[in-house]
């Protein structure tokens, strides 16, 4: 197997939505109740973006809720921060808890946010676990010597690559450490981000990020894979050389930002195989499947 897009794609357009919205993309993905679990962004037809659930019991037909299960308006505390909406979670699961990490908007540009659920109806928000600017924040699903660890990717002036970090509680971070660079004159050459929570495998964690090209016309987003050490995560021991998807497809071509395919949520079967879910130019969820052997082999 290589990777598939699903032949039904686009999975969920705005049409599926039962509220009014300009748009739904970019859903973090997590198997949930003996079910699948997309948090995707809605976005409202003012321009500021919320979170809401769809639901589906084969991971290919999703039901969008009557509603968004998190806005800007939840975080109460933190409201600053997310004024001009929550975007692009990544959900991440350890033991009983699931840990979302998503993108806050405002005036002060972005930060990364963490909130945890159990239920995915009751939300505890711990508020920006970054300073601006900071986005695509994936937390591990497990400690490794005795630290969580999360990539997410700061941005300093010319520079987007993504970094690595520690912490004794998901809350306190150090111990930073550069993980992948852009590189100059590749598909990947003007910025980077990673995609969702990173799957353990025997070889190492397996990491998905998107690359970014730009031209004077716009900029095209596509796909690739990355292999980190198991005990060391931030030594790469290997990436794909070309991207492992592209945008091709008329729903990944033309949209409310045209050439883009941008993942931030899949899921690994019991048999090794992959579901990524990621969406086509900022518009729509759409669905590929690989599967993990096929993308460690990638990595070497
Ligand atoms: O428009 C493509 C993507 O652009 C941004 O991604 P990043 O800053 O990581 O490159 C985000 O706004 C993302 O939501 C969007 O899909």
């Amino acid at each position: 197997m290589k990777i598939c897009r699903y032949n039904k794609n686009p999975i969920i357009t705005k049409d599926d939505v039962p509220f009014k919205v300009n748009s739904i993309f970019n859903p973090g993905a997590v198997k949930f109740n003996g079910g699948y679990l997309l948090l995707c962004r809605v976005e409202m037809p003012i321009g500021r973006s919320s979170l809401v659930i769809a639901d589906s019991q084969d991971g290919f037909n999703f039901k969008v809720c009557e509603k968004p299960v998190l806005t800007p308006e939840d975080h109460k505390d933190f409201y600053d921060y997310v004024e001009w909406g929550i975007e692009d979670a990544r959900i991440t699961r350890i033991e009983n808890k699931y840990f979302l990490t998503y993108t806050g908007y405002s005036k002060f540009q972005p930060v990364v946010v963490l909130a945890e659920t159990e239920d995915f109806k009751n939300f505890k928000i711990h508020g920006p676990i970054s300073e601006p600017s900071n986005k695509d924040c994936a937390i591990f699903p497990e400690k490794i010597n005795n630290y969580y660890w999360k990539i997410d990717r700061p941005s300093a002036e010319h520079r987007r690559d993504i970094w690595i970090s520690q912490s004794p509680d998901l809350i306190h971070w150090g111990g930073y450490k550069v993980l992948l660079e852009p590189e100059r004159g590749t598909w990947e050459s003007d910025k980077i981000g990673s995609s969702s929570t990173p799957i353990k495998t025997k070889e190492g964690w397996l990491m998905l990020y998107h690359g970014v090209r730009s031209f004077g016309t716009g900029s095209i987003y596509k796909l690739g894979v990355a292999l980190l050490d198991l005990e060391k995560p931030w030594i790469v021991k290997g990436k794909s050389n070309e991207p492992i998807l592209s945008p091709e497809k008329d729903y990944e071509r033309v949209g409310d930002v045209n050439n883009v395919i941008f993942s931030n949520g899949w899921i690994i079967e019991d048999n090794g195989d992959v579901k990524i879910y990621y969406s086509g130019a900022d518009m729509n969820i759409c669905l590929a499947e690989t599967n993990v052997e096929y993308l460690l082999s990638l990595c070497k």
